[in-house]
């Protein structure tokens, strides 16, 4: 039934610095409702702010008891869907957030570790984005902004819950967005959702990551 299926908690943001759409949000919600890796894709929006951010999480923490917590989010300049691998206790934020809030070195949850890594299997998902031709690639920085923030909340909340896995993904501009730009990249947002549902099938299936190298000298 599927009703019994374990849920996939996938969160994107609504836009922000000036933008009009956040392509977070557009992958994400063309993937709520999905069966992908015998789990349920629930699909919710959270704001780019670092305060209601936290608290519409924990909300729909508690309402779907996910197995797998996966947020995504924009990084306008990247080319490629880029999986996070650590997320930082710490919020320094360049641009005011859509509340007005700019909040400057401080802890996203106050006492917690300096950092987490995530827990699903970045690199096997890595390597399926690649056969499968979708540009992919590891990153070691979510910044220091409210997609760090939620992905550092969301790797403190699955620590805490026997079991759950979390992790986060930044994805690039949409092509209408990169087309106001000069000089950005952009994805279609097709080939989003398809790298989203590959990575989600991985992390579904996959307990057990590659051992192949990921690293980066800088
Ligand atoms: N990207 C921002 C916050 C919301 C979003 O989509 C970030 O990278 O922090």
């Amino acid at each position: 039934m599927a009703t019994s299926l374990p849920n996939i908690l996938l969160t994107g943001f609504d836009p922000f610095g000036g933008e009009s759409i956040n392509p977070s949000w557009e992958a994400v919600r063309a993937l709520h409702g999905r069966r992908i890796g015998g789990h349920r894709v629930v699909a919710r929006l959270l704001p780019t702010e670092f305060a209601a951010s936290l608290r519409l999480l924990k909300a729909a923490v508690r309402e779907t008891a996910p197995a797998i917590l996966l947020g995504v989010g924009q990084a306008g300049g990247r080319e490629r869907l880029s999986i996070e691998r650590v997320a930082v206790n710490l919020q320094d934020a360049r641009i005011p957030d859509n509340a007005g809030a700019r909040p400057i070195d401080q802890p996203v949850i106050p006492g917690g570790p300096a950092a987490y890594f995530s827990n699903l299997p970045v690199k096997a998902m890595l390597a399926a984005l690649r056969d499968r031709g979708v540009p992919a690639e590891l990153s070691h920085t979510a910044g220091t902004y409210v997609c760090n923030h939620v992905a550092y909340a969301m790797l403190h909340l699955a620590a805490k819950r026997r079991g759950a896995r979390a992790g986060f993904i930044h994805i690039p501009y949409l092509p209408a967005q990169a087309a106001r730009l000069h000089g950005k990249p952009s994805m279609a947002l097709e080939e989003m959702v398809h790298g989203l549902e590959i990575a989600l099938r991985v992390a579904a299936t996959t307990r057990t990551d590659l051992t192949v190298s990921g690293g980066a000298i800088d």
